[in-house]
């Protein structure tokens, strides 16, 4: 029988599951390398922990990891019902919050180590999280996809920990009663520009007018079919980049991102390379503990790997 010990928390209504002990041992090096150890050898481990009986196609895991970068607290690999995620802004606000949680951080700055790069968190004295994430940028704007179905669709293609196609112009409503609808449309875009010139993307990201005092509303659909709680970390920052590109939103400006629950991430940037087009941005959300547990693994369980 393994024993796993985690911490689960959700960031703006987005679930993540903290794996801090019990892992398997992924032979250490930098973060990059032991996800891609974990990817390869430990996917089962992973499903275990996120899917269900155990989770969900909507949880978020987080396994603590020793980091390359000893000026880190932790490194940690992101996981999701499908396979590993390069980098989880909303999973690192709950990272942040279940490492204060446990008392092994206090308010102040902490440096994470993820596969993407180092972040820097500052947990603040009224527990909110702010994460300055991996370096952002747009690579394509306005790329039109023939999408079946929908017809012409044009979005940005852009990074910010994770690869995102950004669309405004979709003519759906961004509310929980159109979820069915969104994930249908979202999946079919992704699919379309994924086989048109766009393999990397991975996650799709619809906006819509604020309804909850924010500047945007939006739809977030993750590449296990599952949607954002969140107003996601790594899309808020892809956001923030064609916002910049664009001339939209000023250096050190707050872009409120509310999410499809009407949640809310404040976002800003800093030029890191105006020519390129590169920034840097600053994500700010709130996550609340909500559960601590000790996950059994015992293999005359037919399901003890999870439902995959
Ligand atoms: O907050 O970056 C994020 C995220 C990615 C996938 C789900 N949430």
């Amino acid at each position: 029988m393994k024993r796993i010990q985690v911490i689960d928390s959700h960031t703006g209504g987005e679930p993540t599951r903290v794996v801090i002990s019990g892992g398997p041992d992924l032979g250490g090096g930098s973060v990059a390398d032991q996800l891609k150890v974990f990817s390869e050898q430990h996917d089962r481990f992973r499903s275990a922990v996120v899917n269900e009986p155990r989770g969900s196609d909507v949880l978020v895991g987080a396994m603590l990891c020793p980091p390359s970068d000893k000026s880190c607290v932790t490194g940690v690999l992101f996981f999701n019902n499908v396979g590993v995620l390069a980098m989880c802004g909303h999973g690192t606000i709950g990272l942040v919050v279940t490492l204060a949680h446990l008392g092994r951080i206090g308010p102040g700055e902490h440096r994470i180590e993820s596969c993407v790069g180092v972040v820097t968190a500052t947990l603040h004295p009224d527990g909110s999280v702010s994460v300055a994430n991996v370096p952002s940028y747009r690579k394509v704007k306005a790329a039109t996809v023939d999408v079946p179905g929908l017809g012409k669709i044009s979005g940005d293609l852009a990074w910010g920990g994770n690869w995102f196609f950004l669309v405004e112009n979709h003519g759906l409503t961004l509310d929980l009663k159109s979820v069915e609808q969104l994930t249908d449309a979202s999946w079919r875009i992704r699919q379309a520009v994924n086989t048109q010139g766009f393999p990397e993307v991975d996650h799709v990201e619809l906006f819509g007018p604020p309804q909850s005092g924010g500047n945007s509303r939006n739809f977030v659909l993750c590449p296990g079919k599952s949607y954002d709680r969140s107003p996601c970390g790594t899309g808020t920052s892809a956001k923030l980049a064609c916002l910049a590109a664009d001339g939209k939103l000023a250096e050190g400006a707050d872009w409120i991102q509310e999410s499809i629950l009407g949640t809310k991430f404040v976002g800003s940037f800093r030029w890191l390379d105006r020519a390129k087009g590169e920034i840097a941005p600053l994500v700010t959300g709130t996550a609340c503990v909500n559960g601590e547990a000790t996950l059994l693994l015992d293999d005359k369980d037919p399901f003890c790997w999870g439902i995959r």
